[in-house]
Order: structure tokens, then C-alpha cells, then sequence
């Protein structure tokens, strides 16, 4: 059984046909491989220049200690990973990675905390720290978690762009990887930050033991977002020891390769205008997976040594792919 859950705007939105039923989408899934990579690309070439990335860089603003239970994080307090819990970062620690990030030359910085969401007292750094990384003429970028009202117009008032909130999987197979948030919950943060004006960077995981029709499903819950988002994230699990994933998948990879490349491209036909980020996974992934991932119509990736508390690959590496590649950075 398939599940299509709308955002809560518009009971005439949710009784209308969805753009993309997730039969359509599962559809897309089973061409053979270059068919669906030569759609991806034409759809790529009608709405981007072709040969460009934009690079978003990741810092931990607030690391570990989270009361959440989300079965790929690291960060859950609950978890027994070698991350510990750390305090906020002060505002100027925040603002020296976010100089040193533009310097490498990123043109978003995302801003990311352990939190379920954040506290009013909490919200207040934040805002400080919005403020000034804008002020550097970077895009501004959170992911605070759930938010509650006036919070995402506190954040817009403060200078910030995007807001990340990511569904993460199908809702049929959500249960199976959180269970202190409902996929319900995280619909309603992104109504408010739409509703706030923010742009949206919403999108999963794979590779957590989902199967093809549940990627189809969280691929259909994105498109189906009205309007869909302005950037989707697709990350490759990182299995990090002491997670439940980690325990449950022995740390062997749950998905063939080639399958992450699909749902890249899937993404990318069905949400033409999107930035399609190839998001965690990537030093996992190797080169010429990730020249695949960029032919199938990623145009983003996370760009810097880490991600949020995992490793990704150093800038040298990243110059060196893009020059092999004939990629240019997105000022
Ligand atoms: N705590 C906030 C929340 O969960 O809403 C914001 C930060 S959280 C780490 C942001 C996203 O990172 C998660 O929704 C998930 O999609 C992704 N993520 C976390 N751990 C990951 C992992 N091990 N592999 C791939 N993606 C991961
Ligand atoms: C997203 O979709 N992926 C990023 C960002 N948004 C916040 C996070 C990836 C985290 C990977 C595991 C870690 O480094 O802790
Ligand atoms: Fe907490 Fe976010 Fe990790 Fe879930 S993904 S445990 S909410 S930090």
C-alpha cells in the first residue's frame, strides 16, 4: 500500500489528484538505466545550465545530546556513538567558519542543530548568527528541527533563506525509523516555513532498508509539495556505529549504487526547477558514482571536509572532481 499525506493547506489541494501519483513515480524507477538517465537530462538541460554546482556548506551549530530517536543520527542522545554532546557554538565561531566556507568558495551556508526544535532561549544565538553570515553575502541556510509559530518569520526577519527540514522517507516506512515525531509534524514545520516566505530544502534518505516503491513514495511526497521545494537534499545513509540502522544493516550497504543514481534522476524529472543536492554518502559513494549522480541531474552537493558530524571529501578532492569534470561552482 502506498500513502500520499499532504501538507494540511488546502483540503481542495488534498482531494485534487496529486502531479505525481506515486505510481508514476515508481514508474520512472523501473526504465532502463539510460532511458531514465537521458530524461533526467533533458529535464536538467530545459531548467539549469548544464556543468554547474552550487556548493552549500554544513556546520554543527549545536552537536549531539538530541532527545530525538531517529535511527540513522548519530546525534541522539540515546545512541551510543562516540559523538558527545556539545554547547552552542558562539556567534563568532559561527561566522569564521561561514568567512572561511565563502572563501572556498561555497555560496550557502546551512547552519544545522541536535535539537527536536528549537527553544525560544535557544532561537536567540541563532538569530545572531543568521544575521551576521548574511551580512557576509552568503545564502543563509537552517535545520533547527520542528519549528512552532513565529519562529520561521523570527528567522526570515533575521536574514534567512532557506529553512531545511527533510521528510527523510515514504510515510509507510517512517515508523520503522523515528518514532518520537510523527511524518505529520514535519508536514507542519514546512507549511510554516512556507508560510513564512522561506524557500524549502526538504529531502531523504536512502539506503536505510526502504524498499523501490517506498523511494518512489518519498520522491512523490517531495514533488507532490505545493509548490515543491526550491533545493532537495538526497542523502545516502552514513552508517555510523552505535545507531540502530548501523545495527540493523551490519554497516554493509543496503543499496546497490546504481539504485541511488535513480532516484537522483527521478528526483531531478520530477522536480524540474529544483537544486538536487547529492547530499551525505558522497566519500562512500567515490568518483564515478558521483559523475553518474551529476548526469542523472544532481546539481548541488554539501562542499567542505564535514558534513554535520561524519566526514565528507576535502575541498582539494572536490577542485579536482569538478576540473575532471568540467563542473563550475554557481556563484
Ligand atoms: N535535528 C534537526 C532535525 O532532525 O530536524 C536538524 C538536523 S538533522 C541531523 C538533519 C538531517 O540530516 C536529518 O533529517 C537527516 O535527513 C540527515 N541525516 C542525519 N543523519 C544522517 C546519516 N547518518 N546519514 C544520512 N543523512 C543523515
Ligand atoms: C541534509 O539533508 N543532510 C545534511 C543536512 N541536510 C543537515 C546532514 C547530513 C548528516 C550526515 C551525518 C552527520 O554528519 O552527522
Ligand atoms: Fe536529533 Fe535531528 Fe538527529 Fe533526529 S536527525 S536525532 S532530530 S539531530
Amino acid at each position: 500500500m502506498t500513502t500520499v499525506l499532504r501538507g494540511s493547506r488546502g483540503a481542495d489541494a488534498a482531494a485534487a489528484a496529486p502531479r505525481w501519483p506515486v505510481a508514476a513515480v515508481a514508474a520512472l524507477f523501473e526504465l532502463p538505466f539510460s532511458d531514465l538517465l537521458f530524461r533526467a537530462q533533458q529535464v536538467h538541460r530545459a531548467h539549469h545550465a548544464p556543468n554547474t554546482v552550487q556548493l552549500s556548506t554544513l556546520l554543527s551549530i549545536k552537536t549531539g545530546g538530541c532527545a530525538e530517536d531517529c535511527g540513522y543520527c548519530p546525534q541522539a542522545a540515546r545512541h551510543h556513538t562516540s559523538v558527545d554532546s556539545e554547547a552552542m557554538l558562539d556567534v563568532d565561531a559561527v561566522v569564521a567558519a561561514a568567512r572561511a566556507a565563502k572563501a572556498a568558495g561555497a555560496s550557502r551556508f546551512c547552519m544545522g542543530a541536535a535539537w527536536r526544535g528549537p527553544k525560544q532561549r535557544d532561537l536567540e544565538p541563532v538569530l545572531a548568527m543568521v544575521r551576521k553570515v548574511k551580512a557576509l553575502g552568503l545564502e543563509t541556510c537552517a535545520t533547527l528541527g520542528m519549528l512552532k509559530d513565529g519562529q520561521a518569520e523570527r528567522l526570515r526577519d533575521a536574514g534567512l533563506d532557506y529553512y531545511n527540514h527533510n521528510l527523510d522517507t515514504a510515510p509507510e516506512f517512517y515508523g520503522e525509523i523515528v518514532t518520537t515525531r510523527a511524518y505529520r509534524d514535519r508536514l507542519d514545520t514546512l507549511d510554516r516555513v512556507r508560510d513564512a516566505g522561506l524557500s524549502v530544502c526538504c529531502g531523504g534518505i536512502v539506503g536505510m532498508g526502504e524498499s523501490r516503491q517506498q523511494r518512489a513514495g518519498l520522491v512523490a511526497q517531495l514533488a507532490n509539495l505545493d509548490p515543491y521545494p526550491e533545493s532537495v537534499p538526497i542523502n545516502h545513509l552514513v552508517q555510523v556505529e552505535g545507531t540502530p540502522l548501523h545495527a540493523a544493516l551490519h554497516g554493509e550497504a543496503a543499496l546497490d549504487p546504481l539504485e541511488f543514481v535513480r532516484t537522483i534522476a527521478v528526483a531531478r524529472i520530477t522536480m524540474p526547477k529544483a537544486l538536487v543536492r547529492l547530499s551525505a554518502g558522497r566519500r562512500e559513494l567515490g568518483e564515478p558514482v558521483q559523475a553518474l549522480c551529476f548526469l542523472a541531474g544532481a546539481n548541488s552537493i554539501f562542499y567542505g571536509d564535514r558534513l554535520l558530524t561524519t566526514g565528507n571529501p576535502d575541498v582539494d578532492a572536490d577542485r579536482a572532481l569538478f576540473a575532471k569534470l568540467g563542473l563550475s561552482p554557481l556563484p
